[in-house]
């Protein structure tokens, strides 16, 4: 057996319901006029903020988001609501997430040629689950009838590509013949959709891999990892405060600073130059240069993020069959973005052709995996 591991198929689901920036501001301003109307005096007095107005020609400008999926369209536009309205399973049901996962999961399985007897790891790995136990890579595990381990992982924007890295040492080491890296981004959930800044960033997307040894691999597309590299450094400036401490706290468990928030303006001019940094660095590790990565599949938060980071590397703008862009279409799907990438911009690769996976997020983390394709 050779020593190389190799991505042999991904996998790609969406819900079927998407909400366009107009839906989604129409019913942020109806809820936002309706909150100033009933709350007039306090207003007045100073007591209480008024809600500003959001724009649909705003969303796009700043972030390049035009439409969302989002699991359950159900509440989400309700004015009074403001929040998808997700029924509770029972405990003999298949939980939303898992089914999530297994929607894409299966979709790679198919793209890698692989049935279940050829995985034994199931890694779930996302930006949040929707409980703590027993793991959703279990009961995924179980679904699709995987001998092995499962364990899920949580690191935010890059829960994908550091997941990908476990899966590429478990082949390397020997301790694993085949891995399912799996991404049920089921972000709705944690949007405020009553905070202006933030309503319009995230979407809902499942995304799968399967990470193998190169000597069994039998797909049509099959790319080498020729290495991967993370960094992380602490921030507060993309954070939730959901916890199972809240209970303990007494606070409200859904109050403002439990769901999504951050300082994008801070974020946007940190991360930028860190991502660029990292990705120069891991290609140096090769004695490569960005004019040699044939594609960049990066995270996709913002495309003027997207648009900055290609051009510190490049020297100028990447053009969008260099650096696809998905988040119109798909918004931030948190650790999804880079998949999804992937997963519509890689076949018309040549043997030998490079490429390069980035993620970059809270935390803040960073992850990327150099690959070559066969
Ligand atoms: N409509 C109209 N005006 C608006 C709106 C709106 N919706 N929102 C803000 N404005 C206003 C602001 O109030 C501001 O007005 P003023 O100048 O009067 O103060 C003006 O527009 C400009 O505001 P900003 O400076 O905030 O606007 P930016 O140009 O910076 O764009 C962005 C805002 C799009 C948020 C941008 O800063 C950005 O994308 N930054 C990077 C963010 C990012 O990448 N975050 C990553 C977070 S995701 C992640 O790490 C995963 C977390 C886990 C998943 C979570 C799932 C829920």
């Amino acid at each position: 057996m050779t020593n190389s591991v190799v991505i042999s198929g991904s996998g790609l689901w969406n819900p079927p319901h998407s909400i366009s920036n107009e839906e989604l501001v129409d019913a942020y301003n109806a809820y936002a006029t309706q909150f100033n109307q009933q709350n007039a005096d306090e207003i007045e007095s100073g007591s209480v903020t008024a809600k500003p107005l959001s724009s649909a020609e705003f969303i796009q400008k700043a972030s390049g988001i035009r439409s969302r999926y989002c699991y359950m369209k159900d509440g989400v536009l309700d004015i009074n609501r403001m929040r998808p309205a997700i029924p509770e399973r029972s405990e003999e049901e298949l939980s939303d997430q898992a089914e999530m996962a297994i929607n894409a999961a299966k979709l790679a399985l198919e793209a890698a040629n692989k049935s279940a007897d050829d995985i034994d790891v199931v890694i779930v790995s996302c930006a949040y689950t929707q409980r703590s136990y027993p793991a959703l890579a279990i009961e995924v595990q179980e679904a699709l009838g995987i001998q092995g381990f499962g364990f899920d992982m949580l690191v935010a924007c890059s829960a994908a590509t550091f997941a990908l890295h476990r899966a590429y040492e478990m082949i390397s080491a020997g301790t694993a013949k085949g891995v399912l890296v799996i991404n049920p981004e089921l972000t709705s959930p944690q949007v405020n959709y009553c905070d202006r800044d933030s309503h319009f960033i995230f979407g809902d997307v499942s995304t799968a891999m399967v990470v193998e040894h190169a000597d069994t691999a039998t797909s049509e597309h099959v790319f080498d990892i020729l290495s991967t590299k993370a960094v992380t450094q602490y921030s507060n400036n993309i954070r939730s405060n959901f916890g199972y401490v809240s209970r303990a706290n007494d606070v409200d468990p859904y109050g403002a600073d439990k769901l999504f928030h951050q300082e994008g303006r801070k974020v946007f001019k940190e991360v930028c130059p860190m991502a660029a940094q990292h990705i120069s660095e891991h290609l140096e590790r090769h004695e490569l240069t960005s004019a040699d990565v044939k594609r960049w599949w990066l995270h996709q938060a913002n495309i003027n993020m997207n648009s900055l980071i290609s051009k510190k590397l490049l020297g100028r703008e990447a053009t969008l069959e260099e650096a696809p862009i998905v988040l119109d279409r798909y918004a931030n799907t948190a650790s999804a973005g880079s998949i999804i990438a992937f997963n519509l911009y890689h076949k018309d690769l040549q043997a030998g052709d490079y490429g390069l996976l980035c993620s970059f997020g809270a935390g803040y983390s960073i992850g990327s995996l150099l690959v070559r394709k066969r």
